[in-house]
């Protein structure tokens, strides 16, 4: 039987070599919209590999769109705008996890299961240099449940 080990160290070095987005975004969705509802939530995992921050976000489908925290007061939901959201280095930031959201308001159609939802995020770096990111966040259906929204008793 031949060896074949070497293939794989071969494998890692082509790797190492090709150089990858400064940001990128996995795991984009959001939830179909229920009849009359006009506002959506957008969740996604974004990785910069620099250290960065969060600080814009436009979205196609809808007339305002904002940077939110969810906060958990007693049995109640909070949701308030932020300003930023921070990006460390090289570490996967999952917005949900982090207590964060993005925010569709004023939705121009309701968003409809199976299809896509465009938005355009701004990241600023340290060093002030801003870039725009897209995401492309899928619609999944009214009666998908949000990951990462059920509170753990620790
Ligand atoms: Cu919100």
């Amino acid at each position: 039987m031949k060896k074949i080990l070497s293939a794989g160290l071969l494998t890692m070095a082509a790797v190492t070599t090709a150089y990858a987005d400064e940001v990128k975004v996995k795991d984009a969705w959001t939830r179909a919209t229920a009849p009359g509802q006009d506002s959506a939530m957008v969740q996604l995992v974004i990785t910069s590999k620099k250290a960065a921050k969060l600080v814009g976000i436009a979205c196609k489908d809808a007339n305002t769109s904002e940077l939110h925290s969810m906060v958990m007061e007693g049995e109640m939901m909070k949701m308030r705008q932020v300003d930023s959201i921070d990006l460390p280095a090289g570490k996967a930031v999952d917005l949900g996890e982090a207590g964060y959201h993005l925010m569709l308001m004023g939705l121009k159609k309701p968003l409809a299961e199976g299809k896509k939802t465009n938005c355009e995020m701004i990241v600023r770096g340290a060093d002030g240099k801003e870039q725009k990111v897209q995401v492309i966040a899928k619609v999944k259906p009214l009666t998908e449940s949000a990951a990462h929204g059920h509170m753990h008793h620790h």
